[in-house]
C-alpha cells in the first residue's frame, strides 16, 4: 500500500476526518495553485513580490553576503521563481559570486525555471536539485560553503506549530554557523482580508480543495462524487489560523478500492489544510530552542506579509 493510500485510509477513519494538504499538488493541483496566486483575493504572493522588488538592497544587506565571497543560494520549493528573480537580477548585476540552487519535488517545475533563467539571466549559475527538501539539504551539508536558504510564500504556514518547530530544528542541523534563512510568512490580520484569499469568487480555491478528492478517485480507484462536497474556509483572528475543509452536503458512503467504505454524515467535514498566519511571538515560539536567531524583519507596504531573516548560530 502506498503512503498516499495509507494516509487517506487513516485520515478518513479518524473523527474528525482529515486529509493532508501535501497531497493537493498533483499536475492539476499545481496548475490550480498557480491560478490561485493570480487571484485578486490572494494577496500573499503580491505582498511578498513587493518586498523582493522594493527592498532588494535591504534583503542583500541583511543576508550579509558580499560580492567577493562565494555562497550558495538554496531555495526550498522554488516554483516559478517570480519573486526570487527580483533578487537574482540584482545579485547578478552587482557581480556577486554564487550558485542558485532551486530545490523542488517537481522536475517539471525545475526544468521550466532553469530554461526561463537561462533566457533572462545567462550569466547566472543554476544547479537544480530534484527531491525532498531534507534529502537535498543533507547532500549539501558537507560542502561547508556559506549558505542562504530561501523558504518563501508562507509555505511553513501549512505546518502545525510543533511541526514547524521540528522543521526549524532539522534545518538548523544541516546548516553551519553563520548560514542564513530567509523565511516568508503571512501575518495575522483581519478576517475580511484572510477569508476571501481562501474563498476566491472565481471558485479556484474551491476547485483546488476538491481536486484532492478527484486525485483519490484517480489514483486510488475511489468513487467520491465531487458534486456532493463543498469547500469551506475558516479563520480565527485570535489564533491566526486559517483552515480549509471539505464538507459532505449529504449522508453518503464512499468506496476506496482495497481500503474499504467510508461513511459521511450530512454536514460532516474533512479537514484538509492549515494556513497559519504569524506574529513576532509565533516566530519566536517556533524558533525557540533551535539554533536560529532572529535578525531582521522586512514587510510589504500594507504590513500583510513578512520576510524574516534568521541566522544559524
Ligand atoms: C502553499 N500555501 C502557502 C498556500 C496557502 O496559502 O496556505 C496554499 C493554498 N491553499 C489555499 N490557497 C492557497
Amino acid at each position: 500500500m502506498s503512503q498516499f493510500e495509507k494516509d487517506v485510509k487513516d485520515g478518513l477513519s479518524r473523527s474528525p476526518k482529515y486529509l493532508s494538504s501535501k497531497y493537493f499538488y498533483d499536475k492539476k493541483g499545481d496548475e490550480l495553485f498557480v491560478q490561485i496566486m493570480n487571484m485578486p483575493e490572494y494577496y500573499l504572493t503580491r505582498a511578498e513580490f513587493e518586498i523582493f522588488k522594493e527592498q532588494t538592497t535591504e534583503i542583500i544587506e541583511s543576508l550579509g553576503v558580499r560580492p567577493d565571497s562565494y555562497f550558495e543560494l538554496v531555495e526550498l520549493g522554488a516554483g516559478d521563481g517570480t519573486k526570487t528573480k527580483e533578487l537574482l537580477k540584482v545579485l547578478v548585476n552587482q557581480g556577486f559570486k554564487f550558485d542558485y540552487v532551486p530545490v523542488d519535488i517537481s522536475s517539471n517545475a525545475l526544468n521550466q525555471l532553469q530554461s526561463s533563467l537561462k533566457e533572462e539571466m545567462e550569466e547566472l549559475s543554476v544547479k537544480i536539485r530534484k527531491g525532498d527538501y531534507f534529502e537535498v539539504l543533507e547532500s549539501l551539508k558537507f560542502t561547508n560553503t556559506p549558505k542562504v536558504i530561501l523558504f518563501l510564500g508562507s509555505n511553513i504556514g501549512n505546518l502545525e506549530d510543533e511541526q514547524a518547530h521540528q522543521f526549524m530544528n532539522e534545518l538548523a542541523a544541516v546548516l553551519n554557523s553563520g548560514d542564513k534563512l530567509l523565511l516568508g510568512v503571512d501575518l495575522i490580520k483581519a478576517e475580511e482580508v484572510v477569508l476571501p484569499a481562501y474563498n476566491d469568487k472565481a471558485g479556484i480555491t474551491k476547485a483546488f480543495n476538491l481536486n484532492l478528492l478527484s486525485r483519490i478517485n484517480n489514483e486510488l480507484d475511489a468513487n467520491f462524487d465531487i458534486e456532493n462536497f463543498t469547500h469551506q474556509p475558516e479563520y480565527s483572528e485570535t489564533t491566526g489560523i486559517a483552515k480549509s475543509f471539505l464538507v459532505s452536503t449529504k449522508a453518503q458512503s464512499v468506496k476506496i478500492n482495497g481500503s474499504g467504505t467510508f461513511e459521511f454524515k450530512a454536514g460532516e467535514k474533512i479537514h484538509t489544510e492549515i494556513s497559519r498566519k504569524y506574529s513576532d511571538e509565533i516566530i519566536v515560539k517556533i524558533t525557540k530552542n533551535t539554533k536560529f536567531r532572529l535578525q531582521e524583519k522586512l514587510q510589504d507596504s500594507k504590513g500583510y506579509f513578512a520576510d524574516y531573516i534568521l541566522v544559524r548560530d
